[in-house]
C-alpha cells in the first residue's frame, strides 16, 4: 500500500440523520477509492485511545461521549494527496466556517458534532489505519473483470 492513503470516520451525528450515503458518494466524487470500510461502534476505551492527543483538552470528555454514542463508518481512503485533498473536502472543524460545498458545511452541526473525521497529516494516517483496520482488510489492489457507467435516471 502506498502512502497516499487517509483515515476517515463517519460519525454518529451523521449516521443518526442518515447521511451515511451522501457523504459516500462526495467522497467517490471526489476521486477517493475506499479500500477498508468499518460500521462499528466504539468502546469508551477505543474512543480515548483512538483520541488520545486531545486528553487534556477542554472538549476530551463531550468527544468520547459523542464519538461512542452511536456507530460509526470507519474507512481507508486512496487516492494521490490523500490526507491534504480530504482534509480540503471536509472543510474547517468548525462547520460554521467550512468553505461552502464541503463535507462539514453540509451535514455537521457544529464544531463538536461536524460530521466526519479526517486525518491531519501521513504519519497520523497510518496510525489511524492500523488502530482500525489488519492489513488482511485492506483492499488496494484487485482486478477489474468489468465495467460499468453511473447511469442517470
Ligand atoms: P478530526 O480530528 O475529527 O478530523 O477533527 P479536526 O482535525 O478538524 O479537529 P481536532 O482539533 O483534531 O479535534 C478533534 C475533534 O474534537 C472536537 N472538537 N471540539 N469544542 C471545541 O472547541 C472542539 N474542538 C475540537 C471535534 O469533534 C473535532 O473534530
Ligand atoms: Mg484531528
Amino acid at each position: 500500500m502506498n502512502n497516499d492513503v487517509t483515515f476517515t470516520m463517519i460519525k454518529p451525528g451523521a449516521v443518526n440523520h442518515e447521511f451515511i450515503g451522501p457523504i459516500l458518494t462526495m467522497i467517490n466524487d471526489a476521486g477517493f477509492k475506499i479500500i477498508a470500510m468499518r460500521f462499528t461502534k466504539l468502546t469508551i476505551e477505543e474512543a480515548e485511545a483512538f483520541y488520545s492527543m486531545h486528553r487534556d483538552k477542554h472538549f476530551f470528555g463531550e468527544l468520547v461521549k459523542f464519538i461512542t454514542s452511536a456507530p460509526v463508518v470507519a474507512m481507508i481512503l486512496q487516492k494521490e494527496n490523500a490526507v491534504a485533498d480530504y482534509r480540503r473536502l471536509i472543510g474547517d472543524t468548525d462547520p460554521s466556517k467550512a468553505a461552502p460545498g464541503t463535507i462539514r458545511a453540509l451535514y455537521a452541526e457544529d464544531i463538536e458534532h461536524n460530521a466526519v473525521h479526517g486525518s491531519d497529516t501521513d504519519e497520523n494516517a497510518r496510525r489511524e489505519c492500523d488502530f482500525f483496520f489488519s492489513m488482511r482488510e485492506r483492499y488496494a489492489d484487485y482486478p477489474v473483470i468489468h465495467t460499468i457507467k453511473r447511469r442517470s435516471v
